[in-house]
């Protein structure tokens, strides 16, 4: 664009231009002039200096115009940027920024986001490594980032994750009789010594049944909620899990006569009467007295025989 009063100087000008080379060019028309030589007489290259650098001159009609180029705005001989990100002429898109250069302007994707301004997308960080999470978290990708979450186990924000102490902090699900230990990212949960199970069930072990007592063989084995007892059977003495025979006849714990003879066995005794006296060993009757007369020993055998 152009005014009229430039237009009109423009115009004087290029009249004095036509009488001065009317000698040599003869014109054929307002807007080109064929030289007898055969050159284009340019108006905007004999008036250059009118147009402002960031416009271009045309030449219609016979007269000549200025308009801002591309990018840049006003009347041809006053130029100035267009803001295409204020006006909002720009093509950015909305997951980029819109940036003012002079005559122009650029679009670049916002961080999460790659593409070439007019164009976005997101970027999935979580495949390509360019997350910063925690080497014991999830990476979620999401629009424009990611998010971390600490795994199962583990506590923390995500780009940081600790091990949770569950044992310590009460958060295992161990049995009452059962030993929680601490793993990393989780825990163990073993049945106490005299219980079995899973660790978070437990119950009592009969070891008596299963056969896993540690009793003697000549005791008998009472199961008890978590352990089992030892007791050494009748004729055998010691702790339980080891029983040896009691010789009843040298400890006085037979029952024989005063006239038998006491003959330790394994885990018991005999009672033999003594010679000259019969019975069942407890009780010995002198064979020449009545039965009623036990226990009196027949020094004579007139004492004994009174038949
Ligand atoms: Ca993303
Ligand atoms: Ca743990
Ligand atoms: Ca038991
Ligand atoms: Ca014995």
């Amino acid at each position: 664009m152009i005014n009229s009063k430039c237009t009109t100087r423009i115009l004087i000008l290029r009249s004095i231009a036509i009488l001065i080379s009317q000698t040599v060019v003869s014109a054929q028309s307002t807007t080109d002039m064929i030289s007898t030589t055969g050159f284009v007489l340019d108006e905007c290259a004999i008036d250059n200096i009118t147009c402002e650098v960031n416009a271009v001159c045309t030449v219609t009609n016979g007269s000549i115009t200025c308009d801002c180029i591309e990018g840049y705005q006003g009347n041809g001989t006053a130029c100035s940027d267009t803001d295409e990100c204020v006006n909002g002429t720009d093509v950015c898109n909305w997951k980029s920024t819109c940036k003012n250069l002079l005559g122009s302007y650029a679009c670049e994707c916002d961080i999460g986001y790659t593409g070439n301004g007019t164009l976005c997308e997101d970027i999935d960080e979580c495949s390509k490594g360019l997350d910063n999470c925690d080497v014991n978290a999830i990476c979620i990708n999401n629009d424009g980032s990611f998010n971390c979450i600490c795994e199962t186990g583990y506590t923390g924000n995500g780009t940081s994750c600790d091990d949770i102490e569950e044992c310590s902090d009460g958060s295992d699900n161990c049995d009452a009789d059962a030993d929680c230990g601490n793993t990393d990212g989780s825990f163990t949960c073993v049945c106490k010594t005299g219980y079995t199970g899973n660790g978070t069930t437990c119950k009592d072990l009969d070891e008596c049944s299963t056969g896993s007592d540690s009793c003697d063989v000549n005791a008998n084995c009472v199961n008890t909620v978590g352990s089992f007892i030892c007791a050494c059977k009748t004729g055998y003495s010691g702790n339980g899990v080891t029983c040896t025979d009691m010789d009843e006849c040298l400890n006085g714990l037979h029952n024989c006569d005063d006239y038998a003879i006491c003959i330790n066995t394994d885990g018991s005794f005999h009672c033999i009467c003594e010679p000259g006296y019969t019975g069942h060993g407890t009780i010995c009757y002198g064979i020449f007295l009545s039965a009623r007369a036990p226990k009196q020993r027949c020094n004579l055998i007139s004492d004994c025989c009174c038949a």
